[in-house]
C-alpha cells in the first residue's frame, strides 16, 4: 500500500499554491472613517493619551469649515489647527505584518501620531500620502491615533492664494492598509508603486510595460517572483507573465521592470468606448503569494497638433468640457465618493468629453470614474496666482507634482499634467524691490516642474494656464509647457466677448508651432437675475447665455483650438468673493446644489450626439413684466427646426441657429404652458415648461390694486425666491405711469449686511448692490388712495475689495452724503446721513404709509444736501 508521506503533502500544497495562486487576497485595505474625536484648537493637546472626552464626534471625510463659510456676515474662515483622535480596536501583529495609513487628502499640513509618537507628516492638501505605522504599533488592541491637520496660511505651501476656499480637515477617505513584510512599494509618493505603460499601440497589437518597486522589510535577502495577469475589458485572462527578482533584505527597495507582455487586437479606450483592462499583479516567495494588487489601465494613443488640435487613437477629437472644484453647500470639500462620481456624470450627460481638474489633484473616485465613463482629463497641481521665494515652497511644489503623477499615472483618462495656473496673477501687487526676483523665481520653478513632468511621464503632455497679461510672453514662461491653456474672460472682466476669438487668432499666428487650449472661459450668473438687455458683469442668466453662445461658436469654428473647458461646471465656494450670492463663485453651469442653469442646456445642445431640445427658461418660470411688453422664450436644440406652442396654440416654427431659437411672447397673467416640438428622422421630440406671469401696468388705468417693486439702478429684475416677488428692472418715468426722474445706475461689489440683520437680508444682497445714484426721485401716477411705499438704502463701503469684515461700527462720524427724503412733500428723512446712523454696508428698509390726494400720485423725492443721493430699491403697494 502506498502511503502519502508528510513531505509529499507539503509538496502538493506548494504545487497548488504555485498553480492556483490568487486563491485568497493577501493585502487588506479598509477605511477607518468612523467615530473620530475632533477638536478645532490652536493649542497642541497632550500627544499621548489626550483628554478627548469633550471633543466632538465626527466621521471622515470631514472639514471644520463646512459652516463658517456660510453667509454668517463675515469674510474669512477658521484657518488653524484641528485634531483628530481615535482608538483602534483591532488587533495588530506588527512582528509579521506592515501597517500603513493611507490618507486620500488632508488639507493642508498633517502630522500623524501613533501611541504618542510621531509616525509621519505630509505637506500639501490635495494629494494622497501613505505612512508606515508598523514600528509604532503595540501588539494587541491598545493603539491610539492622533492626527493634527493645519490649514493656516503658509508661505511654503501652495496655493498661496486662489479664488476658492481652502477648507481644512481630513476631507477625503482614510484607509488602513495591511501587507506582509514584503510588498509593492506603497511608500512611493502615495502611489501604488506599480506603473503601467503601453509603449506600442496599434489595432493589431499593444505592448504593455510594467515598472515599479518592491519593498522588503524582512532581514533576509530572497528571490521572489512577480506574476502579472492581464484581463480584457470583459474579464477574460488575455496574457500572463512571470518574472523573478532578487530583493535585498533590511528595508530596501528593489525596482522592477517587465516589458515583454503583448495583447493582440486590443480594445482601445476612448470617451465613447472606455474599455479598461485589468492587471492583477502579485509577489510570491518560494511557497506563497506575499502581496497582491490590481491596476486598471486603458490602451490608447493621443497627440496634439498646433493647427488641427487633438487626436485620440489617430482620430481628431475636439476636447470639450468643464472645470470642476470639489465642494458642496454646507459640506465644504468633505464629499462622498458618490458625490464626486455624480458630478462627472453631470458632465458626461451634458455631452462633455473633457474635464480640467482645477486647481488641484482630486479624489481617486474622480479619476476612476473618468476612466470608467470616458472623460479625458487635465489634472494640475495647486500652484495658483503666485509663487513664494522660499526654498521650501519650491521643494514642496516639486514633490506635489511627483505625487500627482505617480498617484494617477495609470489612469488612461489623463492626457495633460498642469503645474501652474495664472502664476503671474499676483505680480501686479508685488513690491517693486522684489518683483524681478519673483518673475525669475517663477520662471526657474516652471522649468524645473516641466522637467520633472517630462521625466516622470514622457508620454503625456504638460500644460500651463495663463491669463491675459503680457508678462507671460515677456518672461518667456509661455514657452516652457507643451500646451498653453488660456483663461480668457473677454466680455466679462474686460473687452467684449467678440474679442475672444480675435485674441486667440493673434496668438495662433504669432506662435505657429504652439498648441492652444482654452482652459477657462466663463461668466457669472444668478438664477434670480433676468434681463432682456443683459450687460457685461450683470450676473443675469441671459447675459451668461449670450456670452456662452458666442464663445462656443468661436471655439467650435477654430480647429486649432484643441479643446476648451468652461469655468465652471458648478458654482463653488470662494470665501473672498462678494458677488450677488456672496462667498460663492457664480460661474457654474449649475448652481452649487447642482440645479442646472439654463446655459447648461446650450452646452448640451451643442455637444450631445443624440437628438436634443430643451425650453431653456427653467430659471425664469416666475416672471413679472410690463403689460403688453413681450418677453423671450428660448429653446436650445441640435435639431433643425422647432415649433413652439403656448397653451396649445402654435407660435410658429423657427430654424435653429447656433443651437438656439428665441420667440418673443405676450404672456397671459398667471399660468402659461409651453411646449417645444421638433423632429429627427421622423421621430418627434418635445419638452414642456410652465411659466407664471404677472403683468405690471406701464401706464396706470384705474387699477384696483397696484404692487410694483423696482430694482433701482439696475437693468435686470431680481426675483425674491422666498417672498415670490419680482423686483423689476429700473425704468424711466412716463406721464401717467411710473419710474425714476433722472440719475445714473451704480453697481458695487460689496458684501452688504451684518451678522445681526442677516436673517432678514440674507439673499437680498444683489438687490442692494445695484443702486440709482444722483437721482431726484421716483414718481408713480397712481390714483388717489392709501399706499405703502418701501424704500431700500445702503451706504456702501467705497473700497469694496479691501474691506475685510463687511461692516464697520454703526458709530461712524458720517458725512459721506447727506440728503432729504420726502414723499408727497411729507418729510421722511431730514438731513439724512446714513453713514452716521447705520455705518457702512448696513441694508436699510423703510416702509411708509402714504396718502395720495388731488390726483397728484406719489412722488418720492430725494434731495441732495451733500454728495449724491443713492437708492437701492423702491416698492409701492395699494393698501
Ligand atoms: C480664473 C482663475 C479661477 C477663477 C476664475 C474667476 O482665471 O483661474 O481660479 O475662479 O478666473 O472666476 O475669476
Ligand atoms: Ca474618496
Amino acid at each position: 500500500m502506498n502511503t502519502i508521506s508528510l513531505k509529499q503533502i507539503f509538496l502538493l500544497v506548494i504545487l497548488v499554491c504555485i498553480y492556483h495562486p490568487a486563491i485568497s487576497q493577501i493585502r487588506s485595505k479598509t477605511s477607518i472613517n468612523s467615530l473620530w474625536r475632533f477638536q478645532k484648537q490652536q493649542a497642541i493637546p497632550s500627544i499621548s493619551n489626550p483628554n478627548t472626552s469633550d471633543w466632538e464626534i465626527v466621521n471622515l471625510p470631514h472639514t471644520w469649515n463646512d459652516k463658517d463659510v456660510l453667509d454668517d456676515g463675515n469674510r474669512g474662515y477658521y484657518r488653524g489647527k484641528g485634531f483628530y483622535f481615535k482608538k483602534l480596536h483591532k488587533s495588530f501583529t506588527p512582528q509579521i505584518k506592515n501597517y500603513f495609513l493611507h490618507f486620500e487628502g488632508a488639507n493642508q499640513y498633517a502630522e500623524v501620531y501613533v501611541n504618542g509618537q510621531k509616525a509621519g507628516e505630509h505637506i500639501g492638501g490635495y494629494s494622497a500620502f501613505t505612512i508606515d505605522i508598523t514600528s509604532y504599533l503595540n501588539k494587541g488592541k491598545q493603539n491610539e491615533l492622533l492626527v493634527m491637520v493645519d490649514n493656516t496660511h503658509n508661505v511654503n505651501i501652495p496655493p498661496l492664494s486662489a479664488d476658492f476656499t481652502f477648507f481644512g480637515g481630513i476631507y477625503r477617505d482614510l484607509f488602513l492598509i495591511e501587507t506582509s513584510k514584503i510588498h509593492f512599494n506603497i511608500l512611493d509618493h502615495g502611489s501604488k508603486g506599480i506603473f503601467v505603460d503601453t509603449p506600442l499601440v496599434n489595432s493589431q497589437k499593444a505592448s504593455v510595460a510594467i515598472k515599479g518597486s518592491i519593498r522588503n522589510t524582512l532581514k533576509k535577502q530572497g528571490e521572489y517572483t512577480i506574476q502579472c495577469k492581464i484581463y480584457s475589458p470583459d474579464g477574460i485572462l488575455v496574457t500572463k507573465n512571470i518574472s523573478t527578482l532578487e530583493c535585498k533584505g533590511g528595508d530596501t527597495i528593489t525596482p522592477f521592470r517587465i516589458s515583454d507582455i503583448n495583447i493582440t487586437n486590443p480594445l482601445l479606450w476612448s470617451p465613447d468606448s472606455p474599455h479598461l483592462y485589468k492587471l492583477e499583479i502579485s509577489i510570491s516567495n518560494k511557497e506563497n503569494i506575499v502581496d497582491d494588487e490590481y491596476i486598471k489601465f486603458g490602451i490608447r494613443t493621443f497627440s496634439f497638433d498646433a493647427d488641427s488640435g487633438f487626436f485620440l487613437n489617430g482620430k481628431p477629437l475636439k476636447l470639450m468640457g468643464a472645470n470642476r472644484h470639489q465642494d458642496y453647500p454646507s459640506m465644504g470639500n468633505a464629499l462622498s465618493d458618490d458625490q464626486h462620481r455624480s458630478d462627472l456624470k453631470l458632465l458626461k450627460d451634458m455631452g462633455g468629453n473633457f474635464i480640467r481638474l482645477a486647481h488641484y489633484p482630486q479624489d481617486p473616485a474622480i479619476l476612476e470614474e473618468a476612466d470608467r465613463i470616458g472623460l479625458l482629463v487635465w489634472e494640475e497641481t495647486p500652484l495658483v496666482n503666485e509663487v513664494s521665494l522660499s526654498k521650501d515652497h519650491n521643494k514642496n511644489s516639486e514633490v506635489m507634482l511627483k505625487e500627482m503623477i505617480r498617484q494617477h499615472y495609470n489612469h488612461p483618462s489623463i492626457i495633460i499634467w498642469g503645474y501652474m495656473n495664472e502664476i503671474y496673477w499676483a505680480h501686479r501687487f508685488i513690491d517693486e524691490k522684489i518683483v524681478d526676483r519673483h518673475t525669475e523665481a517663477t520662471l526657474g520653478l516652471a522649468r524645473r516642474l516641466e522637467n520633472i513632468a517630462r521625466t516622470e511621464d514622457p508620454k503625456r503632455y504638460t500644460g500651463m494656464a495663463l491669463h491675459r497679461y503680457p508678462l507671460y510672453e515677456e518672461s518667456g514662461i509661455d514657452k516652457i509647457p507643451q500646451i498653453v491653456g488660456w483663461n480668457l474672460y473677454h466680455g466679462w472682466y474686460y473687452d467684449t466677448y467678440g474679442d475672444f476669438g480675435k485674441y486667440l487668432d493673434q496668438q495662433h499666428e504669432k506662435y505657429p508651432g504652439r498648441i492652444h487650449m482654452v482652459s477657462e472661459f466663463g461668466a457669472g450668473s444668478d438664477p434670480r437675475f433676468h434681463s432682456i438687455k443683459p450687460e457685461r458683469f450683470d450676473f443675469t442668466i441671459e447675459g451668461h447665455k449670450r456670452m456662452m453662445e458666442s464663445y462656443l461658436k468661436q471655439i467650435l469654428e477654430r480647429p486649432y483650438i484643441a479643446g476648451a473647458s468652461v469655468w465652471n461646471l458648478i458654482d463653488f465656494s470662494s470665501e473672498r468673493r462678494i458677488d450677488p450670492n456672496p462667498h460663492m463663485n457664480n460661474k457654474g453651469l449649475m448652481s452649487a446644489d447642482r440645479t442646472p442653469k439654463d446655459v447648461l442646456f446650450l452646452f448640451q445642445a451643442a455637444l450631445s450626439k443624440t437628438p436634443y431640445l430643451k425650453i431653456a427658461e427653467t430659471n425664469w418660470t416666475n416672471r413679472a413684466g410690463l403689460k403688453s411688453n413681450k418677453l423671450p422664450v428660448q429653446v436650445y436644440s441640435n435639431l433643425d427646426e422647432i415649433e413652439l406652442f403656448q397653451d396649445g396654440i402654435s407660435l410658429g416654427r423657427k430654424k435653429i441657429n447656433n443651437h438656439s431659437a428665441i420667440w418673443e411672447i405676450n404672456f397671459k397673467d398667471e399660468q402659461n404652458q409651453f411646449k417645444a416640438e421638433g423632429y429627427s428622422e421622423e421621430k418627434i421630440f418635445s419638452d414642456l415648461l410652465n411659466i407664471n406671469y404677472k403683468g405690471v401696468p406701464k401706464i396706470f388705468n384705474n387699477e384696483n390694486h397696484i404692487d410694483i417693486s423696482i430694482n433701482a439702478g439696475s437693468n435686470h429684475s431680481f426675483y425674491d425666491d422666498k417672498g415670490k416677488n419680482t423686483w423689476l428692472a429700473d425704468k424711466k418715468y412716463e406721464k401717467g405711469g411710473w419710474g425714476y426722474l433722472d440719475g445714473e445706475p451704480l453697481y458695487v461689489s460689496n458684501k452688504i449686511g451684518t451678522k445681526e440683520d442677516i436673517l432678514t437680508i440674507n439673499g437680498f444682497i444683489g438687490l442692494y448692490q445695484t443702486m440709482r445714484k444722483n437721482t431726484s426721485g421716483y414718481r408713480f401716477d397712481v390714483k388717489d388712495g392709501w399706499y405703502e411705499v418701501e424704500l431700500l438704502f445702503v451706504e456702501h463701503y467705497p473700497k469694496s475689495r479691501r474691506f475685510v469684515d463687511g461692516v464697520e461700527s454703526p458709530k461712524h462720524n458720517g458725512q459721506e452724503r447727506i440728503f432729504d427724503v420726502n414723499i408727497n412733500k411729507k418729510s421722511i428723512f431730514k438731513n439724512w446721513d446714513i453713514l452716521k446712523d447705520y455705518g457702512y454696508n448696513y441694508p436699510i428698509k423703510k416702509k411708509v404709509q402714504v396718502k395720495a390726494t388731488n390726483n397728484s400720485g406719489v412722488y418720492v423725492q430725494l434731495k441732495a444736501i451733500k454728495g449724491e443721493t443713492r437708492i437701492s430699491g423702491i416698492r409701492i403697494r395699494s393698501l
